[in-house]
């Protein structure tokens, strides 16, 4: 299976993330994810790991606004470029804060102004290859795209080994580790060709793909996650969710409560794939969280390595053109294993 890889993801390396409680921790969102996933890749033999192709930027400002792309790009020279009341470090840039939902959505001129504007929360700082690492990640992403477009194989798979992940980055925000949307922009790109189902089984709800696609129905997304009452990101991925205008009726979350385990996880992803084949789509997406493993250290869904393995086997066997797109999973140790039982099954085809 091919694998699209780019180095420069450890551009992106933050110091820290700011935790619930306003602690400041070391980041859960490190390059040794990455370093981990390969030595099973390569252990395992199968995979063919690949440098992404430049895509410019055309096909992410269709998913992105540019002057969220734009502010992005330099925020962080900007933000070296600022004369500071005291000396405080700048090795990344981190807003305290935001404008409640419904103000009149003035863009201040200061970058701290526009970096609460630009941000849903803590959890993105963005620091100095913070960008650069970003697009390589999304051009992951629309590699294994272009390669499902364009192969002569009925069902093809690729896996785009993306960092950082991507799916809560909305049209103009970034949040939770996420700055581009990788999966929405792989998606968006394959629309060209046909319909698009955009499946997010990552741990947490897929809020930035949510609100880029909601009011569209070429692009079916459906989310299973830690129900957001009790999860990050707390303010979308709730049941009752499903779109908006043309788009009613193609968005659905599937909101898990903590501790669910490996059958009653399986039960309900099968109503998401009654509904993806029902939606008869061209290809498939997939947002794959590694973080609804039992042991993750953010996660309190209860999947076993083996229940990941039979997650994969369940979404192959729907038999379509599938991107997989690594989105979270922060048990360093187990990633390796954990990412490998997920694609078994894609390799028969
Ligand atoms: C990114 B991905 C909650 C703290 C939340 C951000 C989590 C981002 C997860 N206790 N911090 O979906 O894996
Ligand atoms: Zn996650």
């Amino acid at each position: 299976m091919n694998v699209y890889y780019s180095e420069a993801h450890a551009l992106h390396n933050p110091a820290f993330e700011i935790f619930d409680g306003g602690e400041r921790i070391a980041s859960f969102e490190v390059p040794q994810r990455m370093e981990r996933i390969l030595v099973a890749l390569r252990q395992d033999g199968r995979f063919e790991i690949l440098p992404p192709e430049e895509f410019g930027l055309q096909p992410i400002r269709a998913v992105h606004d540019e002057s969220y792309l734009h502010f992005l790009q330099n925020a962080y020279q900007e933000w070296l470029a600022t004369p500071l009341d005291a000396d405080y470090e700048r090795n990344a840039l981190l807003p305290a804060t935001f404008p409640p939902a419904g103000w009149r959505g003035h863009i201040p001129k200061s970058i701290l102004g526009r970096a609460g504007y630009y941000m849903m929360d803590l959890s993105a700082p963005i620091g100095a290859g913070t960008w650069q690492a970003a697009l390589a990640s999304a051009y992951c992403a629309l590699s294994g795209a272009k390669f499902l477009a364009q192969a002569n194989i009925l069902s093809p798979a690729a896996f785009a080994l993306c960092r950082p992940p991507g799916h809560h980055a909305g049209r103009a925000y970034c949040g939770g580790y996420c700055y581009i949307n990788n999966a929405a922009v792989a998606a968006h790109w394959l629309t060209q060709f046909g319909k698009v189902a955009l499946l997010d089984v990552d741990y947490h709800a897929g809020n930035g793909t949510q609100d880029i696609f909601y009011q569209r129905a070429d692009v079916l997304t459906l989310s299973l996650h830690a129900d957001p009452d009790y999860e990050y990101p707390y303010y979308s991925g709730y049941a009752d969710e499903i779109g908006t205008g043309t788009g009613w009726g193609y968005h659905r979350n599937f909101p898990l409560s903590i501790g669910t385990d490996d059958e009653s996880y399986l039960a309900v992803l099968q109503e998401a794939l009654q509904m993806i084949r029902a939606y008869a789509p061209q290809f498939l997406v997939i947002s794959a969280g590694m973080d609804v493993y039992g042991e993750d250290p953010l996660g309190k869904i209860r999947l076993s390595t083996g229940g990941i393995a039979r997650l994969g086997e369940y979404i192959a066997a729907l038999s379509l053109p599938t991107l997989i797109v690594m989105e979270g999973g922060y048990n360093t140790a187990a990633l390796g294993q954990n990412i490998v039982s997920f694609l078994e099954a894609f390799h028969a085809r």
